[in-house]
């Protein structure tokens, strides 16, 4: 895959995110860059020594990744474009930034203001028993497609313009059409997302999913179904992931076969964060 550097104008802000960024290059270069915190990277900053958090300012995103800019004169080269690979065993997934700075402020503002969310999808059924979810969901698609998830049939609300333009971007990266949106809204680190795999039926076989989150970075973990929890059969380590704010994640086949995602609850996360699923689903005629 081709991915062109996105550059958003230097703005005073860009500027102040540019000197900060830079500062801590050396230390998290690697990691910013491919958003893979697993051994040997750490997951977030150390402290500063006096044990106080960095502060953030509400513009600001938390673990922000390097993303491509224009540089400002006498500075250093860009940075390469971002995007990479992920491979494990049975997974296969590309991680970049899709959008600049700017831009990612402005999708999610037009978000935050024209997503609606689905009230039905305040509870989802699970093991027999109704759930109120830990988030909000909401459904955007074609007409005539439907889409059921833990047990509750949603019926798309048609296209809205951020909508088209988010899936037009991912389209001209990726190659690939989208007919479906899921939105979940994760109000901060309390909202999140149990382990599941997307294996929906209406799903076309083995078609990847675009995975686009604007907002609070969030840490998102894939872990093998052989080594889940008691009646694990193998150690297969869990591959864990920050997905930053304007950045796509493509989970493409068998990703979804053999590894369970989860965005787990972390409470010193106080922003709001958006994730979009792009997929391609099918007319079932018979539920
Ligand atoms: O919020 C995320 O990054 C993941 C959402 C997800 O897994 C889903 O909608 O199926
Ligand atoms: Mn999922």
């Amino acid at each position: 895959m081709t991915a062109q550097p996105l550059r958003a104008p230097i703005g005073e802000q860009s500027l102040i995110q540019f000197i900060q960024a830079r500062q801590k290059r050396a230390l998290f270069r690697s990691a910013r860059e491919t958003g893979i915190t697993h051994p040997p990277f750490p997951a977030r900053p150390p402290k500063p020594p006096n044990g106080r958090q960095r502060r953030t300012t509400s513009t600001q995103h938390r673990c922000s990744p390097p993303r491509p800019r224009r540089e400002a004169a006498g500075a250093e080269p860009p940075l390469p474009s971002p995007w990479r690979e992920i491979r494990a065993e049975g997974l296969r997934c590309e991680y970049g930034l899709l959008f600049g700075a700017a831009e990612a402020d402005a999708l999610l503002r037009e978000l935050e203001r024209d997503v609606q969310y689905d009230q039905g999808s305040l509870r989802l059924h699970v093991f027999g028993k109704w759930h109120r979810i830990p988030r909000q969901q909401a459904t955007y698609g074609d007409a005539e497609l439907t889409y059921t998830y833990s047990g509750v049939t949603f019926s798309p609300r048609p296209w809205i313009p951020v909508l088209d333009r988010i899936r037009d971007r991912v389209a001209l990266h990726t190659g690939h059409t989208f007919n479906f949106v899921l939105i979940n809204r994760y109000k901060d680190g309390c909202d999140h997302i149990g382990e599941h795999r997307d294996d929906e039926r209406e799903l076309v076989p083995r078609s990847p999913i675009a995975s686009v989150s604007f907002g609070a970075c969030r840490d998102f973990v894939f872990r093998h179904g052989e080594s889940r929890g008691r009646k694990a059969t193998r150690r297969i380590e869990p591959i864990k992931l920050q997905l930053a704010h304007g950045s796509l994640l493509m989970m493409k086949y068998p990703t979804n076969v053999y590894w369970y995602h989860s965005v787990p609850v972390r409470r010193k996360v106080l922003a709001p964060r958006i994730n979009l699923t792009f997929r391609k689903v099918m007319a079932l005629t018979s539920k």
